[in-house]
């Protein structure tokens, strides 16, 4: 079994702008939707509608959880959380203009999880997670989530011998990675900020990644954005360039990179090449949708053949 954890769940509230937002205009609305939030979450749509069964939980607010479960539910997503009663899942904005220059995202911070919550979800982890399963950890924590917490659930899923992947950032991926996580997916400032340093060249991110490799993280991925990324598995070093698209909105290709990953090395942990191929084309394809959670797994077929996996390196 796969699960994903969304420790700050979240509902996008989509404005699409028929014009290049801009300041001190009156920018108008052409209609407003709303999608799946919170990161982790959209790995289980990816999951889902792939027919890999996966349960989706973390934590949900009481007053407004029917819209994120419904959307959630709408995509095939099974789903768990630890509804935390008088608390409102938080709200992400998010802005599409048709600039075609990317989205804007203003994020609520989220509720505080009590104490009674993080216990019922670490039950849940202890009670169910079970050898070999892959757990994935992705989202900002909520307000105030201490490292002891985040990482006293990854040490009860190491504890039952399950496979963790993060998407995490900051002392969250910090603490992870002293876990042996089987993937992590910083993106190249996140990246830059646990190795602690600036790097300006394709070397000396494969230098850092070695040593992370070589520290017990399986698969080190780091997101480049449009440019695709760097990856290390084993003992190779590739650079993945992604397929040209018209973007529409970036918003949820990460987690949508991340779910495509899943998927694959669930059915295959030791072929990277293919996982990452494939989750490279259905980011791409989720960046030509509008929705944060939408993209097309016909168009990601026909995608997969136009990325280019170059080896750069080896240990
Ligand atoms: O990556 C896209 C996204 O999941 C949006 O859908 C929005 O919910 C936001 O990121 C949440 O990110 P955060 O890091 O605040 O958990």
């Amino acid at each position: 079994m796969i699960y994903t954890v969304t420790l700050n769940t979240a509902v996008d509230k989509i404005l699409h702008l028929n014009d290049v937002l801009t300041r001190k205009k009156n920018n108008k609305i052409d209609h407003i939707t709303y999608d799946i939030g919170g990161k982790a979450t959209h790995v289980s749509v990816v999951l889902s509608q792939m027919g890999i069964p996966n349960i989706a939980t973390g934590f949900i607010g009481e007053y407004n959880q029917a819209i994120l479960i419904s959307l959630l539910e709408n995509k095939d997503v099974q789903c768990e959380f630890i509804v935390q009663k008088g608390c409102k899942t938080r709200e992400s904005t998010v802005v599409v203009d048709n600039s075609g220059q990317g989205s804007f995202m203003i994020t609520e911070a989220g509720f505080e999880i009590t104490e009674n919550s993080k216990n019922r979800l670490l039950d849940k982890l202890k009670s169910n997670v079970k050898e070999k399963d892959f757990v994935v950890f992705a989202g900002s924590p909520p307000k105030n989530y201490s490292i002891e917490s985040y990482t006293k659930l990854l040490q009860t899923v190491k504890k039952n011998k399950g496979r963790i992947a993060i998407d995490a950032a900051r002392e969250y991926l910090i603490e992870a990675m002293k876990l042996q996580p089987f993937f992590i997916k910083p993106n190249e400032f996140e990246f830059q900020e646990i190795v602690g340093k600036p790097l300006n060249t394709e070397q000396e991110f494969v230098k850092e990644m070695k040593k992370i490799l070589l520290e017990g993280t399986d698969l080190v991925i780091v997101s480049l954005g449009k440019r695709g990324s760097l990856v290390g598995y084993k003992d190779y070093f590739y650079r993945v360039t992604p397929p040209t698209i018209k973007e529409v909105n970036d918003t949820g290709c990460g987690d949508v990179f991340v779910g495509g990953l899943v998927a694959k090395l669930s059915e295959n942990d030791r072929n990277i090449k293919e996982a990452i191929r494939f989750a490279t084309a259905i980011s791409a394809s989720k960046a030509t949708h509008h929705q944060s959670s939408d993209f097309c797994l016909k168009q990601t077929d026909e995608l997969e053949k136009q990325v280019i996996i170059e080896t750069i390196g080896g240990m």
